[in-house]
């Protein structure tokens, strides 16, 4: 009995807190060699083989929870290379070690030296390159094989990001809009882990939209869990913004917060977070436009909604960003109730994604234009005119 209790005490302890137990994983840190390079033969001038590098593959549909189950240890050691010996003058070098991250992942150094993204399917990045097989330079001696901690640091690349503070029906909308099946509750902090939906069109288009838990104030100074979700944010199209109407109170030890502080309050939670947030392009949706009285409230604050950048001077600085998020669109809605609202924004989403891809297409080509202009400018002046 004194033996089942401890261990039971034991296990109780050992729990992690909510949020880590999930099983969402957007970090890993693992170590990574490259192979030690093999010893020459000095005598007949042999030449030890080289260590195999390590390379990361991006492959789409992992997550990191696969990479960190195919390899608990978290060590990626790539095999050394062959010392030179009489039957291999030239000693064989080690194999190559490839291993699959997620599409979307960072890789960053302890120092938080960027090592490179992995942003596509097949993509190839060396990350630990193997070391020299013994030469006459080296002494014959192999060198070691490049060896350091490497963390994976995984964004999730969605269209649109979904940002909000807690309750505001951030999960109700992507259900509704969505293939996504949400958790959606009366209580704040309900959505714990990056969420993502398909919103799937009658064309067949498809876009990703990605609810992230909710923000508090304060966030930024990593007060609760949204700050450290933001990250998405940086790799989506799209910030849609959802505040509720009725504004939002974390407790009653806070001060009630009403709807455009709130939104003020995000912009800077963004802007503390990232400067460039503030540059993307986004969308806001009132939401809980079905409550009572919901309707005047809309009406009595509709011109500063249209004007958010003359309310900066309104508020005292610790609520104000220094500037507002440019929002393409601001709309009521009622994400639980009202179907038509939900279709609408789904359609006006689509149209600003539409928008935004081909303003992306054109520059992309003006851009090979001048790069081409440039090239024939070059190409005549170093031969002259070519003569038809
Ligand atoms: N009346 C009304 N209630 C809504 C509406 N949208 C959401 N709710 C309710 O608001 C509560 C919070 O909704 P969620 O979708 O869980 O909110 P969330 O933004 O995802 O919250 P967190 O995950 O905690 O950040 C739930 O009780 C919903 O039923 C709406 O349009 N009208
Ligand atoms: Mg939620």
């Amino acid at each position: 009995m004194v033996q089942f209790s401890q261990t039971f005490l034991d296990k109780v302890r050992r729990m992690t807190r909510k949020y880590l137990r999930t099983g969402f994983r957007d970090s890993l840190r693992v170590f990574v060699q490259g192979g030690k390079g093999g010893n020459g033969l000095p005598k007949f001038g042999g030449v030890g083989g080289n260590g195999g590098n390590v390379f990361v593959v991006g492959t789409e549909n992992i997550t990191l929870e696969d990479v960190f189950k195919s390899n608990k240890t978290k060590r990626y050691v790539a095999p050394s290379g062959r010392h030179a010996s009489h039957n291999f003058i030239l000693g064989p070098p080690g194999e190559d070690l490839k291993f699959e991250v997620p599409v979307g992942v960072t890789l960053i150094t302890d120092l938080g030296k960027k090592l490179g993204e992995i942003n596509e399917e097949g993509q190839e990045m060396l990350i630990a390159k193997g070391g020299t097989g013994g030469h006459p330079k080296n002494g014959f001696l192999g060198t070691k094989g490049q060896a350091y901690p490497v963390k994976l640091d995984l964004k999730l690349i969605a269209d649109i990001g979904l940002v909000g503070f807690p309750n505001a029906g951030k999960s109700t909308l992507l259900k509704a809009i969505s293939d996504a099946k949400p958790k959606i509750a009366s209580y704040p902090f309900t959505t714990v882990r990056p969420n993502v939906g398909i919103i799937t069109y009658k064309d067949l288009r498809q876009i990703s939209m990605a609810d992230l838990p909710g923000l508090i104030e304060g966030a930024h100074a990593n007060r609760g869990m949204g700050h450290q979700f933001l990250k998405h944010v940086e790799r989506t199209k799209l910030i849609l913004m959802i505040v509720d109407i009725d504004g939002f109170q974390l407790g009653p030890q806070y001060p009630r917060r009403d709807c455009i502080e709130t939104i003020m309050l995000l912009i800077r939670e963004l802007e503390l977070y990232n400067l460039d947030l503030l540059k993307k392009p986004a969308m806001l949706l009132v939401n809980k436009m079905d409550t009572e009285g919901s309707f005047e409230k809309y009406e009595a604050i509709r011109d500063r909604l249209k004007n958010l950048e003359g309310c900066l001077l309104e508020y005292p600085h610790d609520i104000c960003p220094s500037e507002v998020l440019k929002f393409h669109d601001i709309i009521p809605i009622s994400a639980k109730d009202d179907l038509h609202d939900v279709m609408l924004v789904k359609d006006r989403l689509r149209k600003l994604l539409d928008v935004l891809a081909e303003r992306e297409a054109k520059e992309e080509e003006e851009e090979e234009n001048v790069e081409l202009y440039g090239k024939l400018k070059r190409s005549v002046s170093e031969r002259g005119p070519s003569l038809v």
